[in-house]
């Protein structure tokens, strides 16, 4: 009668050490070669880009089918060139900007798209546009260093302005075609449209 030998033998407790001795040296190296810390800005950074490309080309779609959409609250008057212009933000900020008639929108934010949340734009019963709810930043913090969204319209021009600012990626502050070399830019408002958004004219605590 044949003898069988078995080959399947466990792991010694050395060799264990061993194993977990080289994953460790091996992640610890990772880290070194990679920043993770500078991998998860970059990923925040990717998605506040994303985000205010949605909104935007959603508002935009939706003033496409009701050209009449309003931008602001209160019949516009929330938006320039009405009675209480006003920044609208991701994160209650207290205050108000120093652009004398701007003033940092009040009370805890929501992302409803019915006109209640922190974007006021009612997108409830424009089909065209397919956005479930505002985004909000990834960090949406206004204390220092500060990173949350903005948004501001001009009822008269029919523009609004979405604005964010970057962690890691500032160079998309500069190449985003809009008119703040601070903030990364989105909307129809974003260059020279609306007030130049440097400074504390559209966001505080940089
Ligand atoms: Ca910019």
């Amino acid at each position: 009668m044949k003898k069988e030998i078995s080959t399947n033998r466990g792991f010694t407790l050395i060799e264990l050490l061993i194993v977990l001795a080289l994953i460790s040296i091996l992640a610890a190296i990772l880290i070194v070669v990679i920043n993770p810390t500078e991998i998860f800005k970059k990923s925040r950074d990717a998605k506040r880009v994303g985000d205010l490309k949605n909104v935007a080309q959603a508002i935009q779609a939706a003033l496409t089918d009701k050209p009449n959409l309003g931008l602001g609250r209160n019949g516009n008057t929330e938006c320039i060139g009405g009675s209480q212009p006003t920044i609208f933000s991701s994160q209650y900020i207290s205050g108000t900007s120093s652009f004398a008639t701007f003033t940092a929108v009040t009370g805890s934010p929501s992302q409803a798209i019915d006109g209640t949340g922190w974007i006021p734009v009612n997108l409830t019963n424009v089909a065209i546009a397919n956005l479930s709810s505002y985004p909000i930043d990834p960090v949406n913090r206004t204390t220092t260093p500060a990173y949350y969204y903005t948004y501001a319209c001009d009822a008269q021009k029919g523009f609004f302005e979405i604005d964010a600012r970057m962690e890691s990626n500032v160079d998309a502050h500069t190449t985003d075609g809009g008119d703040n070399p601070l903030l990364y830019e989105e909307g129809s408002g974003k260059k020279g449209i609306l007030p130049t958004a440097t400074g504390t004219n559209f966001y505080q605590n940089y």
